[in-house]
């Protein structure tokens, strides 16, 4: 299988492209490249390069159905094409990721342009983790003027608030930067909670970096509204047949490299947020109360639910 797809994968995997929609983008355009440095003769050994690719991406990372979406979209697309030629179908892949990455840049400016309503004058921000809905949903707000201050935590063990950090920075805006174990401490000074999403359930539960069900607690406890802003795409259709979002669990040295021996280290990625601390999803479709997500799903991308 092509060089350049491998090469991807495996930055996803190894989190040097991090959050859902980075690792969605990412993956559409390994499954470009593969298809143009394929060495498949037939249709049939083409769709079995794809098949492969599919299985590779999906164990990159194991929460991520944006992602997933993606790939299933863009291989039924070449599956009911009905092409035989090679490159024919290697067509039918480039231009459906560019229609789905065109769709996807859409809702981003979509969900920034509603969300940005909602920071007033003169607020104090909160998040966590690095969530790139987030931070272009703020620079949406700054760009129209409005005057906040972003709180964001430092997200053990891999530090990508840093990187939300330094965006934050770029934009001028003023930026406190505190550990994880801090959120509850500042949380009765804060105005509201934005963060992002890699996965919505059937239930309406949204999966994000561990850390983010404490935080929707301590919001929760403080009576700060607790905003979930995430594409639609992101949910999850196995959770409507009663299959659970697998959590990814990652190498335990990067939380303690050195660890004492026989110390049972756990690295979870992400956690549950239960849909009644979230005061709404800020989507492409507006701002929905979480419960409603399947249907609003259902009715926008019915294609989600085909098996
Ligand atoms: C990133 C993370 C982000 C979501 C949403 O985790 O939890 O909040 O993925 O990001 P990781 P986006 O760094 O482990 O990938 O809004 O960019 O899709």
């Amino acid at each position: 299988m092509a060089q350049t797809f491998y090469v991807v994968a495996e930055r996803i995997r190894k989190l040097e492209v991090q959050g859902a929609r980075n690792v969605a983008i990412a993956a559409i355009k390994a499954l470009e490249a593969l298809t143009e440095e394929t060495t498949s003769k037939t249709w049939k050994e083409f769709l079995k390069e794809l098949e492969e690719a599919r299985a590779t991406l999906f164990a990159s990372r194991s929460t991520e159905p944006l992602m997933r979406n993606a790939v299933r979209w863009i291989i039924s697309e070449v599956e009911k094409s009905g092409k035989k030629r090679v490159d024919a179908l290697a067509e039918v892949v480039s231009i459906s990721s560019k229609q789905f990455l065109k769709n996807l840049e859409a809702s981003k400016e979509c969900i920034a342009n509603i969300g940005a309503k909602r920071i007033r004058e003169n607020s104090v921000v909160f998040t966590h983790c690095h969530s790139s809905t987030v931070t272009h949903l703020l620079n949406k707000a700054k760009k129209d003027g409005t005057t906040f201050e972003v709180i964001c935590t430092e997200t053990r063990p891999v530090f990508q608030g840093r990187i939300t950090a330094k965006e934050m920075l770029a934009l001028d805006l003023k930026t406190t930067f505190i550990v994880d174990s801090a959120a509850r401490s500042f949380m009765r000074s804060v105005d509201l909670v934005i963060v992002g999403a890699d996965a919505i359930t059937s239930e309406g539960n949204i999966i994000n970096k561990i850390g983010t069900s404490t935080i929707a607690l301590s919001a929760h406890e403080a009576r700060k509204p607790f905003y979930v802003v995430t594409e639609l795409l992101k949910f999850d259709p196995a959770t409507v047949c009663g299959d659970f979002e697998k959590i990814e669990e990652r190498d335990p040295e990067e939380v303690w490299e050195t660890a004492p021996r026989k110390l049972n280290v756990r690295n979870p990625a992400f956690d549950v947020t239960r849909r009644d601390f979230i005061h709404g999803l800020i989507c492409e479709e507006g701002i929905i109360p979480p419960h409603s997500a399947a249907e609003v799903v259902r009715r926008k991308h019915p294609w989600v639910f085909r098996r």
